[in-house]
């Protein structure tokens, strides 16, 4: 009976896995879904559309047009941070390539809503005011004037509560992503509703 509950289980995992890998095909090996690469024009059988010696992966990742060589950075680059959900998108030409959960303003203060545009990238900040003192932070995109979308280390609420103080605060891994991908004069969209309370339970 073991033995056959084991294969049984053996078997699951087997199929679990085909059902993942069928999931996200990269057949070119560029670090972009073929799914992904039929959105956004690129080819998904060549890793490097455009020829230019930056696999499609890495020009996406770092904000370049994959389909013009030449450290041709003319695409549109955008990022909507929505403030029911607690998440972040960002989008290239209107496809979404990157997702990451956030933290954003508590009531009282707030993340602005409305349309803006990065205007300042600096790599490291020192943030410093009534009640906070938050020294080396990293991956740091001004979008109005002393609010920021930056990584945050002292806490690891995003996606469950807003923390800041009007900041949109985002892990390391994904704040170092967001800040290669954004560059200045991207738009940032920030829309929704401060919630009140943490919304673990409305976490899948
Ligand atoms: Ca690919
Ligand atoms: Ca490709
Ligand atoms: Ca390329």
């Amino acid at each position: 009976m073991k033995k056959i509950i084991t294969i049984a289980v053996f078997i699951f995992l087997l199929s679990t896995q085909r059902v993942l890998a069928a999931e996200v095909v990269d057949t070119d090996k560029d670090g972009l879904s073929d799914e992904l690469e039929l959105q956004l024009g690129t080819d998904p059988n060549n890793p490097d559309t455009d020829g230019d010696g930056y696999t499609d992966g890495e020009e996406v990742a770092n904000g370049y047009n994959p389909l013009v060589g030449n450290n041709d950075r003319n695409v549109k680059r955008s990022v909507s941070v929505d403030l029911d959900t607690q998440t972040m998108q960002y989008y290239m030409n209107g496809v979404a390539v990157g997702e990451a959960p956030v933290s954003t303003g508590i009531i009282g203060r707030e993340t602005p809503v409305g349309d803006f545009k990065i205007f300042k990238k600096v790599p490291v900040v020192h943030y410093k005011g009534p009640g906070y003192d938050l020294p080396n932070t990293k991956w740091n995109l001004e979008f109005k004037k002393t609010y920021y979308l930056h990584g945050a280390y002292w806490h690891k609420q995003f996606g469950i509560r807003p923390m800041s103080h009007g900041c949109v605060n985002i892990a390391y891994v994904d704040a170092e992503k967001i800040y290669k991908f954004l560059q200045i004069g991207d738009d940032v969209k920030i829309s929704g509703k401060t919630p009140h309370h943490a919304l673990v339970l409305a976490k899948k």
